[in-house]
């Protein structure tokens, strides 16, 4: 999205749902689309739900709602209409023709902000991946129209399939270039996640919504000056930085991309680099926003985020930010644990959540008990830089280790568990 002469992009917004999905969701939805085309640069000049018996294959929603959307387009001068549901390349393609104008959906939309916010090497990968990604489907669609194309005639001409089939070869050779590069960007992350790992310093990852708060909590916890601001998608590359725990001393807190209600998969899938940093860590810390009216469904998007992407068995920490901002009654409604309430912006509770991070990682060390063959003793010497072995015992099968691992150490050293 982009403003022209300084003037921000005028947009038009559109719910859709069937009859059976609660109108409240819909509207829910469709305010937070328009915070996004805020954090985009545009404008919102037009706002429109359609509620449909069953979606039109064509152009998913009903002709009479179009006609009505290319009045709002032509009076508004409208550039952009985006549509709250996952859109067709042929369905894209005949809303185009038909409003006369830039038509893309939620993804898309989310796809362009964080083209915007990309600043690292990496994190232009990414995204450059998302898109790429999210346009292969949309031209599969395109493409297999364009077979009934071959039937000719007027307003039927249009790239042969050729040239399609051309272009779907150029994507899927970029997709393959950009993972290669990925891959070499993920093995110099891993060296620096192997060295602190050798150094056993705990690392803890703040997670959240999108705007819950996380980089200002960063940024008041170590005194960084990560970027903070009242945007969707604010923060893209991960950034990690030291914090020093009385008790348990030096550990890493990495802030990373925030979620959303119906992130796209491209997203997650490109971003695997990125959320890799989330995934190493010891701890995870969720921050919420404690103000915003829709925290409970927040909470339930990350939470299903927090297992599809693997992470249900990680110690975690609730963070209920923005206390400064809601009214005291809202937690005494909140019954998670292990839960602190605070205020990025006056300090208030960040000493209670130092206090909870301290003991999580005071938590995280268990003892087990490592079996090596006589084969494999070799790799006590590996394991003893990692972590001190308390005690050795040796039979003629081999040798058996007992040492304190966190939960990540675990994974890695499992296969020798008894
Ligand atoms: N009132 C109040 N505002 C806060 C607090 N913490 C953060 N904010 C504001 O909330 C907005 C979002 O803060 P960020 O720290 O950028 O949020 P984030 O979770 O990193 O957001 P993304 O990077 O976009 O995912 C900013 O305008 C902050 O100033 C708080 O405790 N109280
Ligand atoms: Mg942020």
């Amino acid at each position: 999205m982009h403003a022209t002469n300084n003037c921000p992009e005028k947009v038009i917004v559109v719910g859709v749902g069937l009859k059976s999905d609660p109108l409240h969701e819909i509207r829910e939805n469709l305010i937070e689309l328009e915070e996004l085309v805020h954090s985009a640069g545009g404008e919102v000049v037009g706002s429109v739900i359609q509620i449909l018996k069953k979606y039109q294959p064509h152009t998913l929603i009903g002709s009479g709602k179009v006609q009505e959307l290319f009045h709002m387009v032509q009076d508004s001068h409208c550039s952009l209409v985006v549509i709250d549901h996952q859109l067709s390349g042929s369905q894209a393609k005949n809303l185009n023709e038909a409003l006369k104008c830039k038509v893309i959906d939620r993804s898309q939309l989310i796809l362009d902000i964080f083209a915007q916010r990309a600043q690292t090497y990496e994190g232009k990968l990414q995204v450059e991946l998302a898109q790429m990604l999210d346009q292969l489907p949309r031209m599969v669609g395109g493409w297999l129209g364009s077979l009934s194309r071959q039937a000719g005639g007027i307003g039927t001409r249009g790239p042969g399939e050729t040239a399609l089939e051309r272009d779907r070869r150029r994507i899927h050779e970029r997709i393959k270039q950009i993972k290669k590069k990925l891959e070499t960007v993920k093995k110099n992350r891993h060296q620096h996640r192997m060295k602190r790992q050798k150094n056993r310093i705990p690392s803890f990852a703040l997670i959240g919504y999108t705007n819950a708060g996380k980089s200002s909590l960063l940024n008041k916890l170590t005194q960084s000056h990560v970027y903070a601001k009242d945007q969707l998608f604010a923060t893209l590359d991960p950034t990690t930085r030291q914090i020093f725990l009385p008790e348990v001393g030096n550990c890493v807190i990495t802030d990373t991309v925030g979620f959303i209600h119906k992130l796209p998969t491209q997203l997650i899938e490109a971003f695997k680099a990125t959320l890799e940093e989330s995934s190493n860590a010891d701890i995870l810390i969720h921050v919420m926003d404690l103000s915003n009216p829709h925290l409970e469904k927040q909470k339930r998007v990350v939470d299903q985020l927090i297992d599809e992407l693997g992470w249900g068995s990680k110690p975690l920490i609730h963070v209920y930010n923005k206390v400064d901002a809601a009214p005291f009654e809202k937690q005494l409604h909140i019954e998670t644990f292990p839960r602190v309430f605070t205020s990025a912006l006056t300090g208030r509770g960040l000493e209670q959540l130092k206090k909870l991070m301290t003991e999580e990682v005071q938590k995280l060390k268990q003892d087990v008990e490592l079996f090596f063959s006589q084969e494999e003793a070799h790799k006590i010497f590996e394991l003893s830089r990692i972590t001190p072995i308390l005690k050795k015992e040796e039979s003629p099968s081999g040798i058996l280790c007992h040492v304190q691992l966190s939960p990540t150490q675990m994974s890695q050293w499992k296969k020798y568990r008894l």
